[in-house]
């Protein structure tokens, strides 16, 4: 039989725990700079959920757990070389072809859009794609015929390039940008079957 004080001694112990997330990471930290000091408002140091009530701390621990699990699926994705991050950006791939519009389509669909490389970072994220699957991919750039130039989608300038020797060549006959193995960019036809890159 355990005595009254080693049980109490377990519990202890087994809600300190709780407090941990998988990683080894304390559920209950510091709070965000400018975030408001919860214990100075006890009305806010609880919040609902269904029919039970949730203290702050148990919130922390959900979600470090949140966390943790989505670090967890997010290292699945790199492992199977599905995404790479760059800046801000998310890029993503499901690993098929299609052409153009297609692309545009299915990255809609995913909530993101056509990768579009804005700087050398980007380009070489996208790159890391190409080169893995060793097939180009057609980014988010398109030629604006009025004027023989190419923007990107949404019609703003080029802030960047990365144009292979001799391009863009097409004169008006080749209206999307595909990108090479070696992550420079070629004017091509729309219609070919391309790696597809999204961004999120
Ligand atoms: C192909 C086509 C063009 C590209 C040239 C480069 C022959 O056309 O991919 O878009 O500019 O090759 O030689
Ligand atoms: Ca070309």
């Amino acid at each position: 039989m355990l005595s009254p004080q080693l049980f109490h001694k377990i519990l202890g112990v087994a809600f300190s725990l709780l407090l941990y997330c998988a990683e080894g990471k304390p559920a209950v930290n510091s709070p965000p700079p400018g975030s408001r000091n919860l214990s100075e408002d006890r009305t806010d140091e609880r919040f609902m959920l269904g029919s039970d009530l949730l203290v702050d701390s148990e919130m922390e621990g959900v979600i470090c757990q949140i966390e943790y699990r989505i670090s967890r699926l997010e290292r699945v994705l790199y492992f199977l070389k599905m995404i790479t991050a760059s800046g801000g950006k998310i890029f993503a791939t499901s690993e098929k072809k299609a052409d153009f519009h297609t692309t545009l389509t299915k990255c809609k669909e995913a909530g993101g859009s056509i990768a579009t490389p804005r700087n050398p970072d980007e380009n070489d994220a996208i790159l890391y794609f190409v080169k893995t699957f060793n097939t180009y991919a057609y980014l988010g750039i398109k030629e604006c015929l009025i004027t023989s130039t190419f923007q990107f989608l949404g019609s703003t300038q080029l802030s960047y390039t990365n144009w292979h020797l001799n391009e863009p060549s097409g004169k008006g006959e080749e209206e999307c940008v595909e990108m090479y193995t070696d992550g420079t960019w070629n004017d091509k036809s729309c219609n070919k079957n391309r790696l597809i890159v999204c961004q999120f």
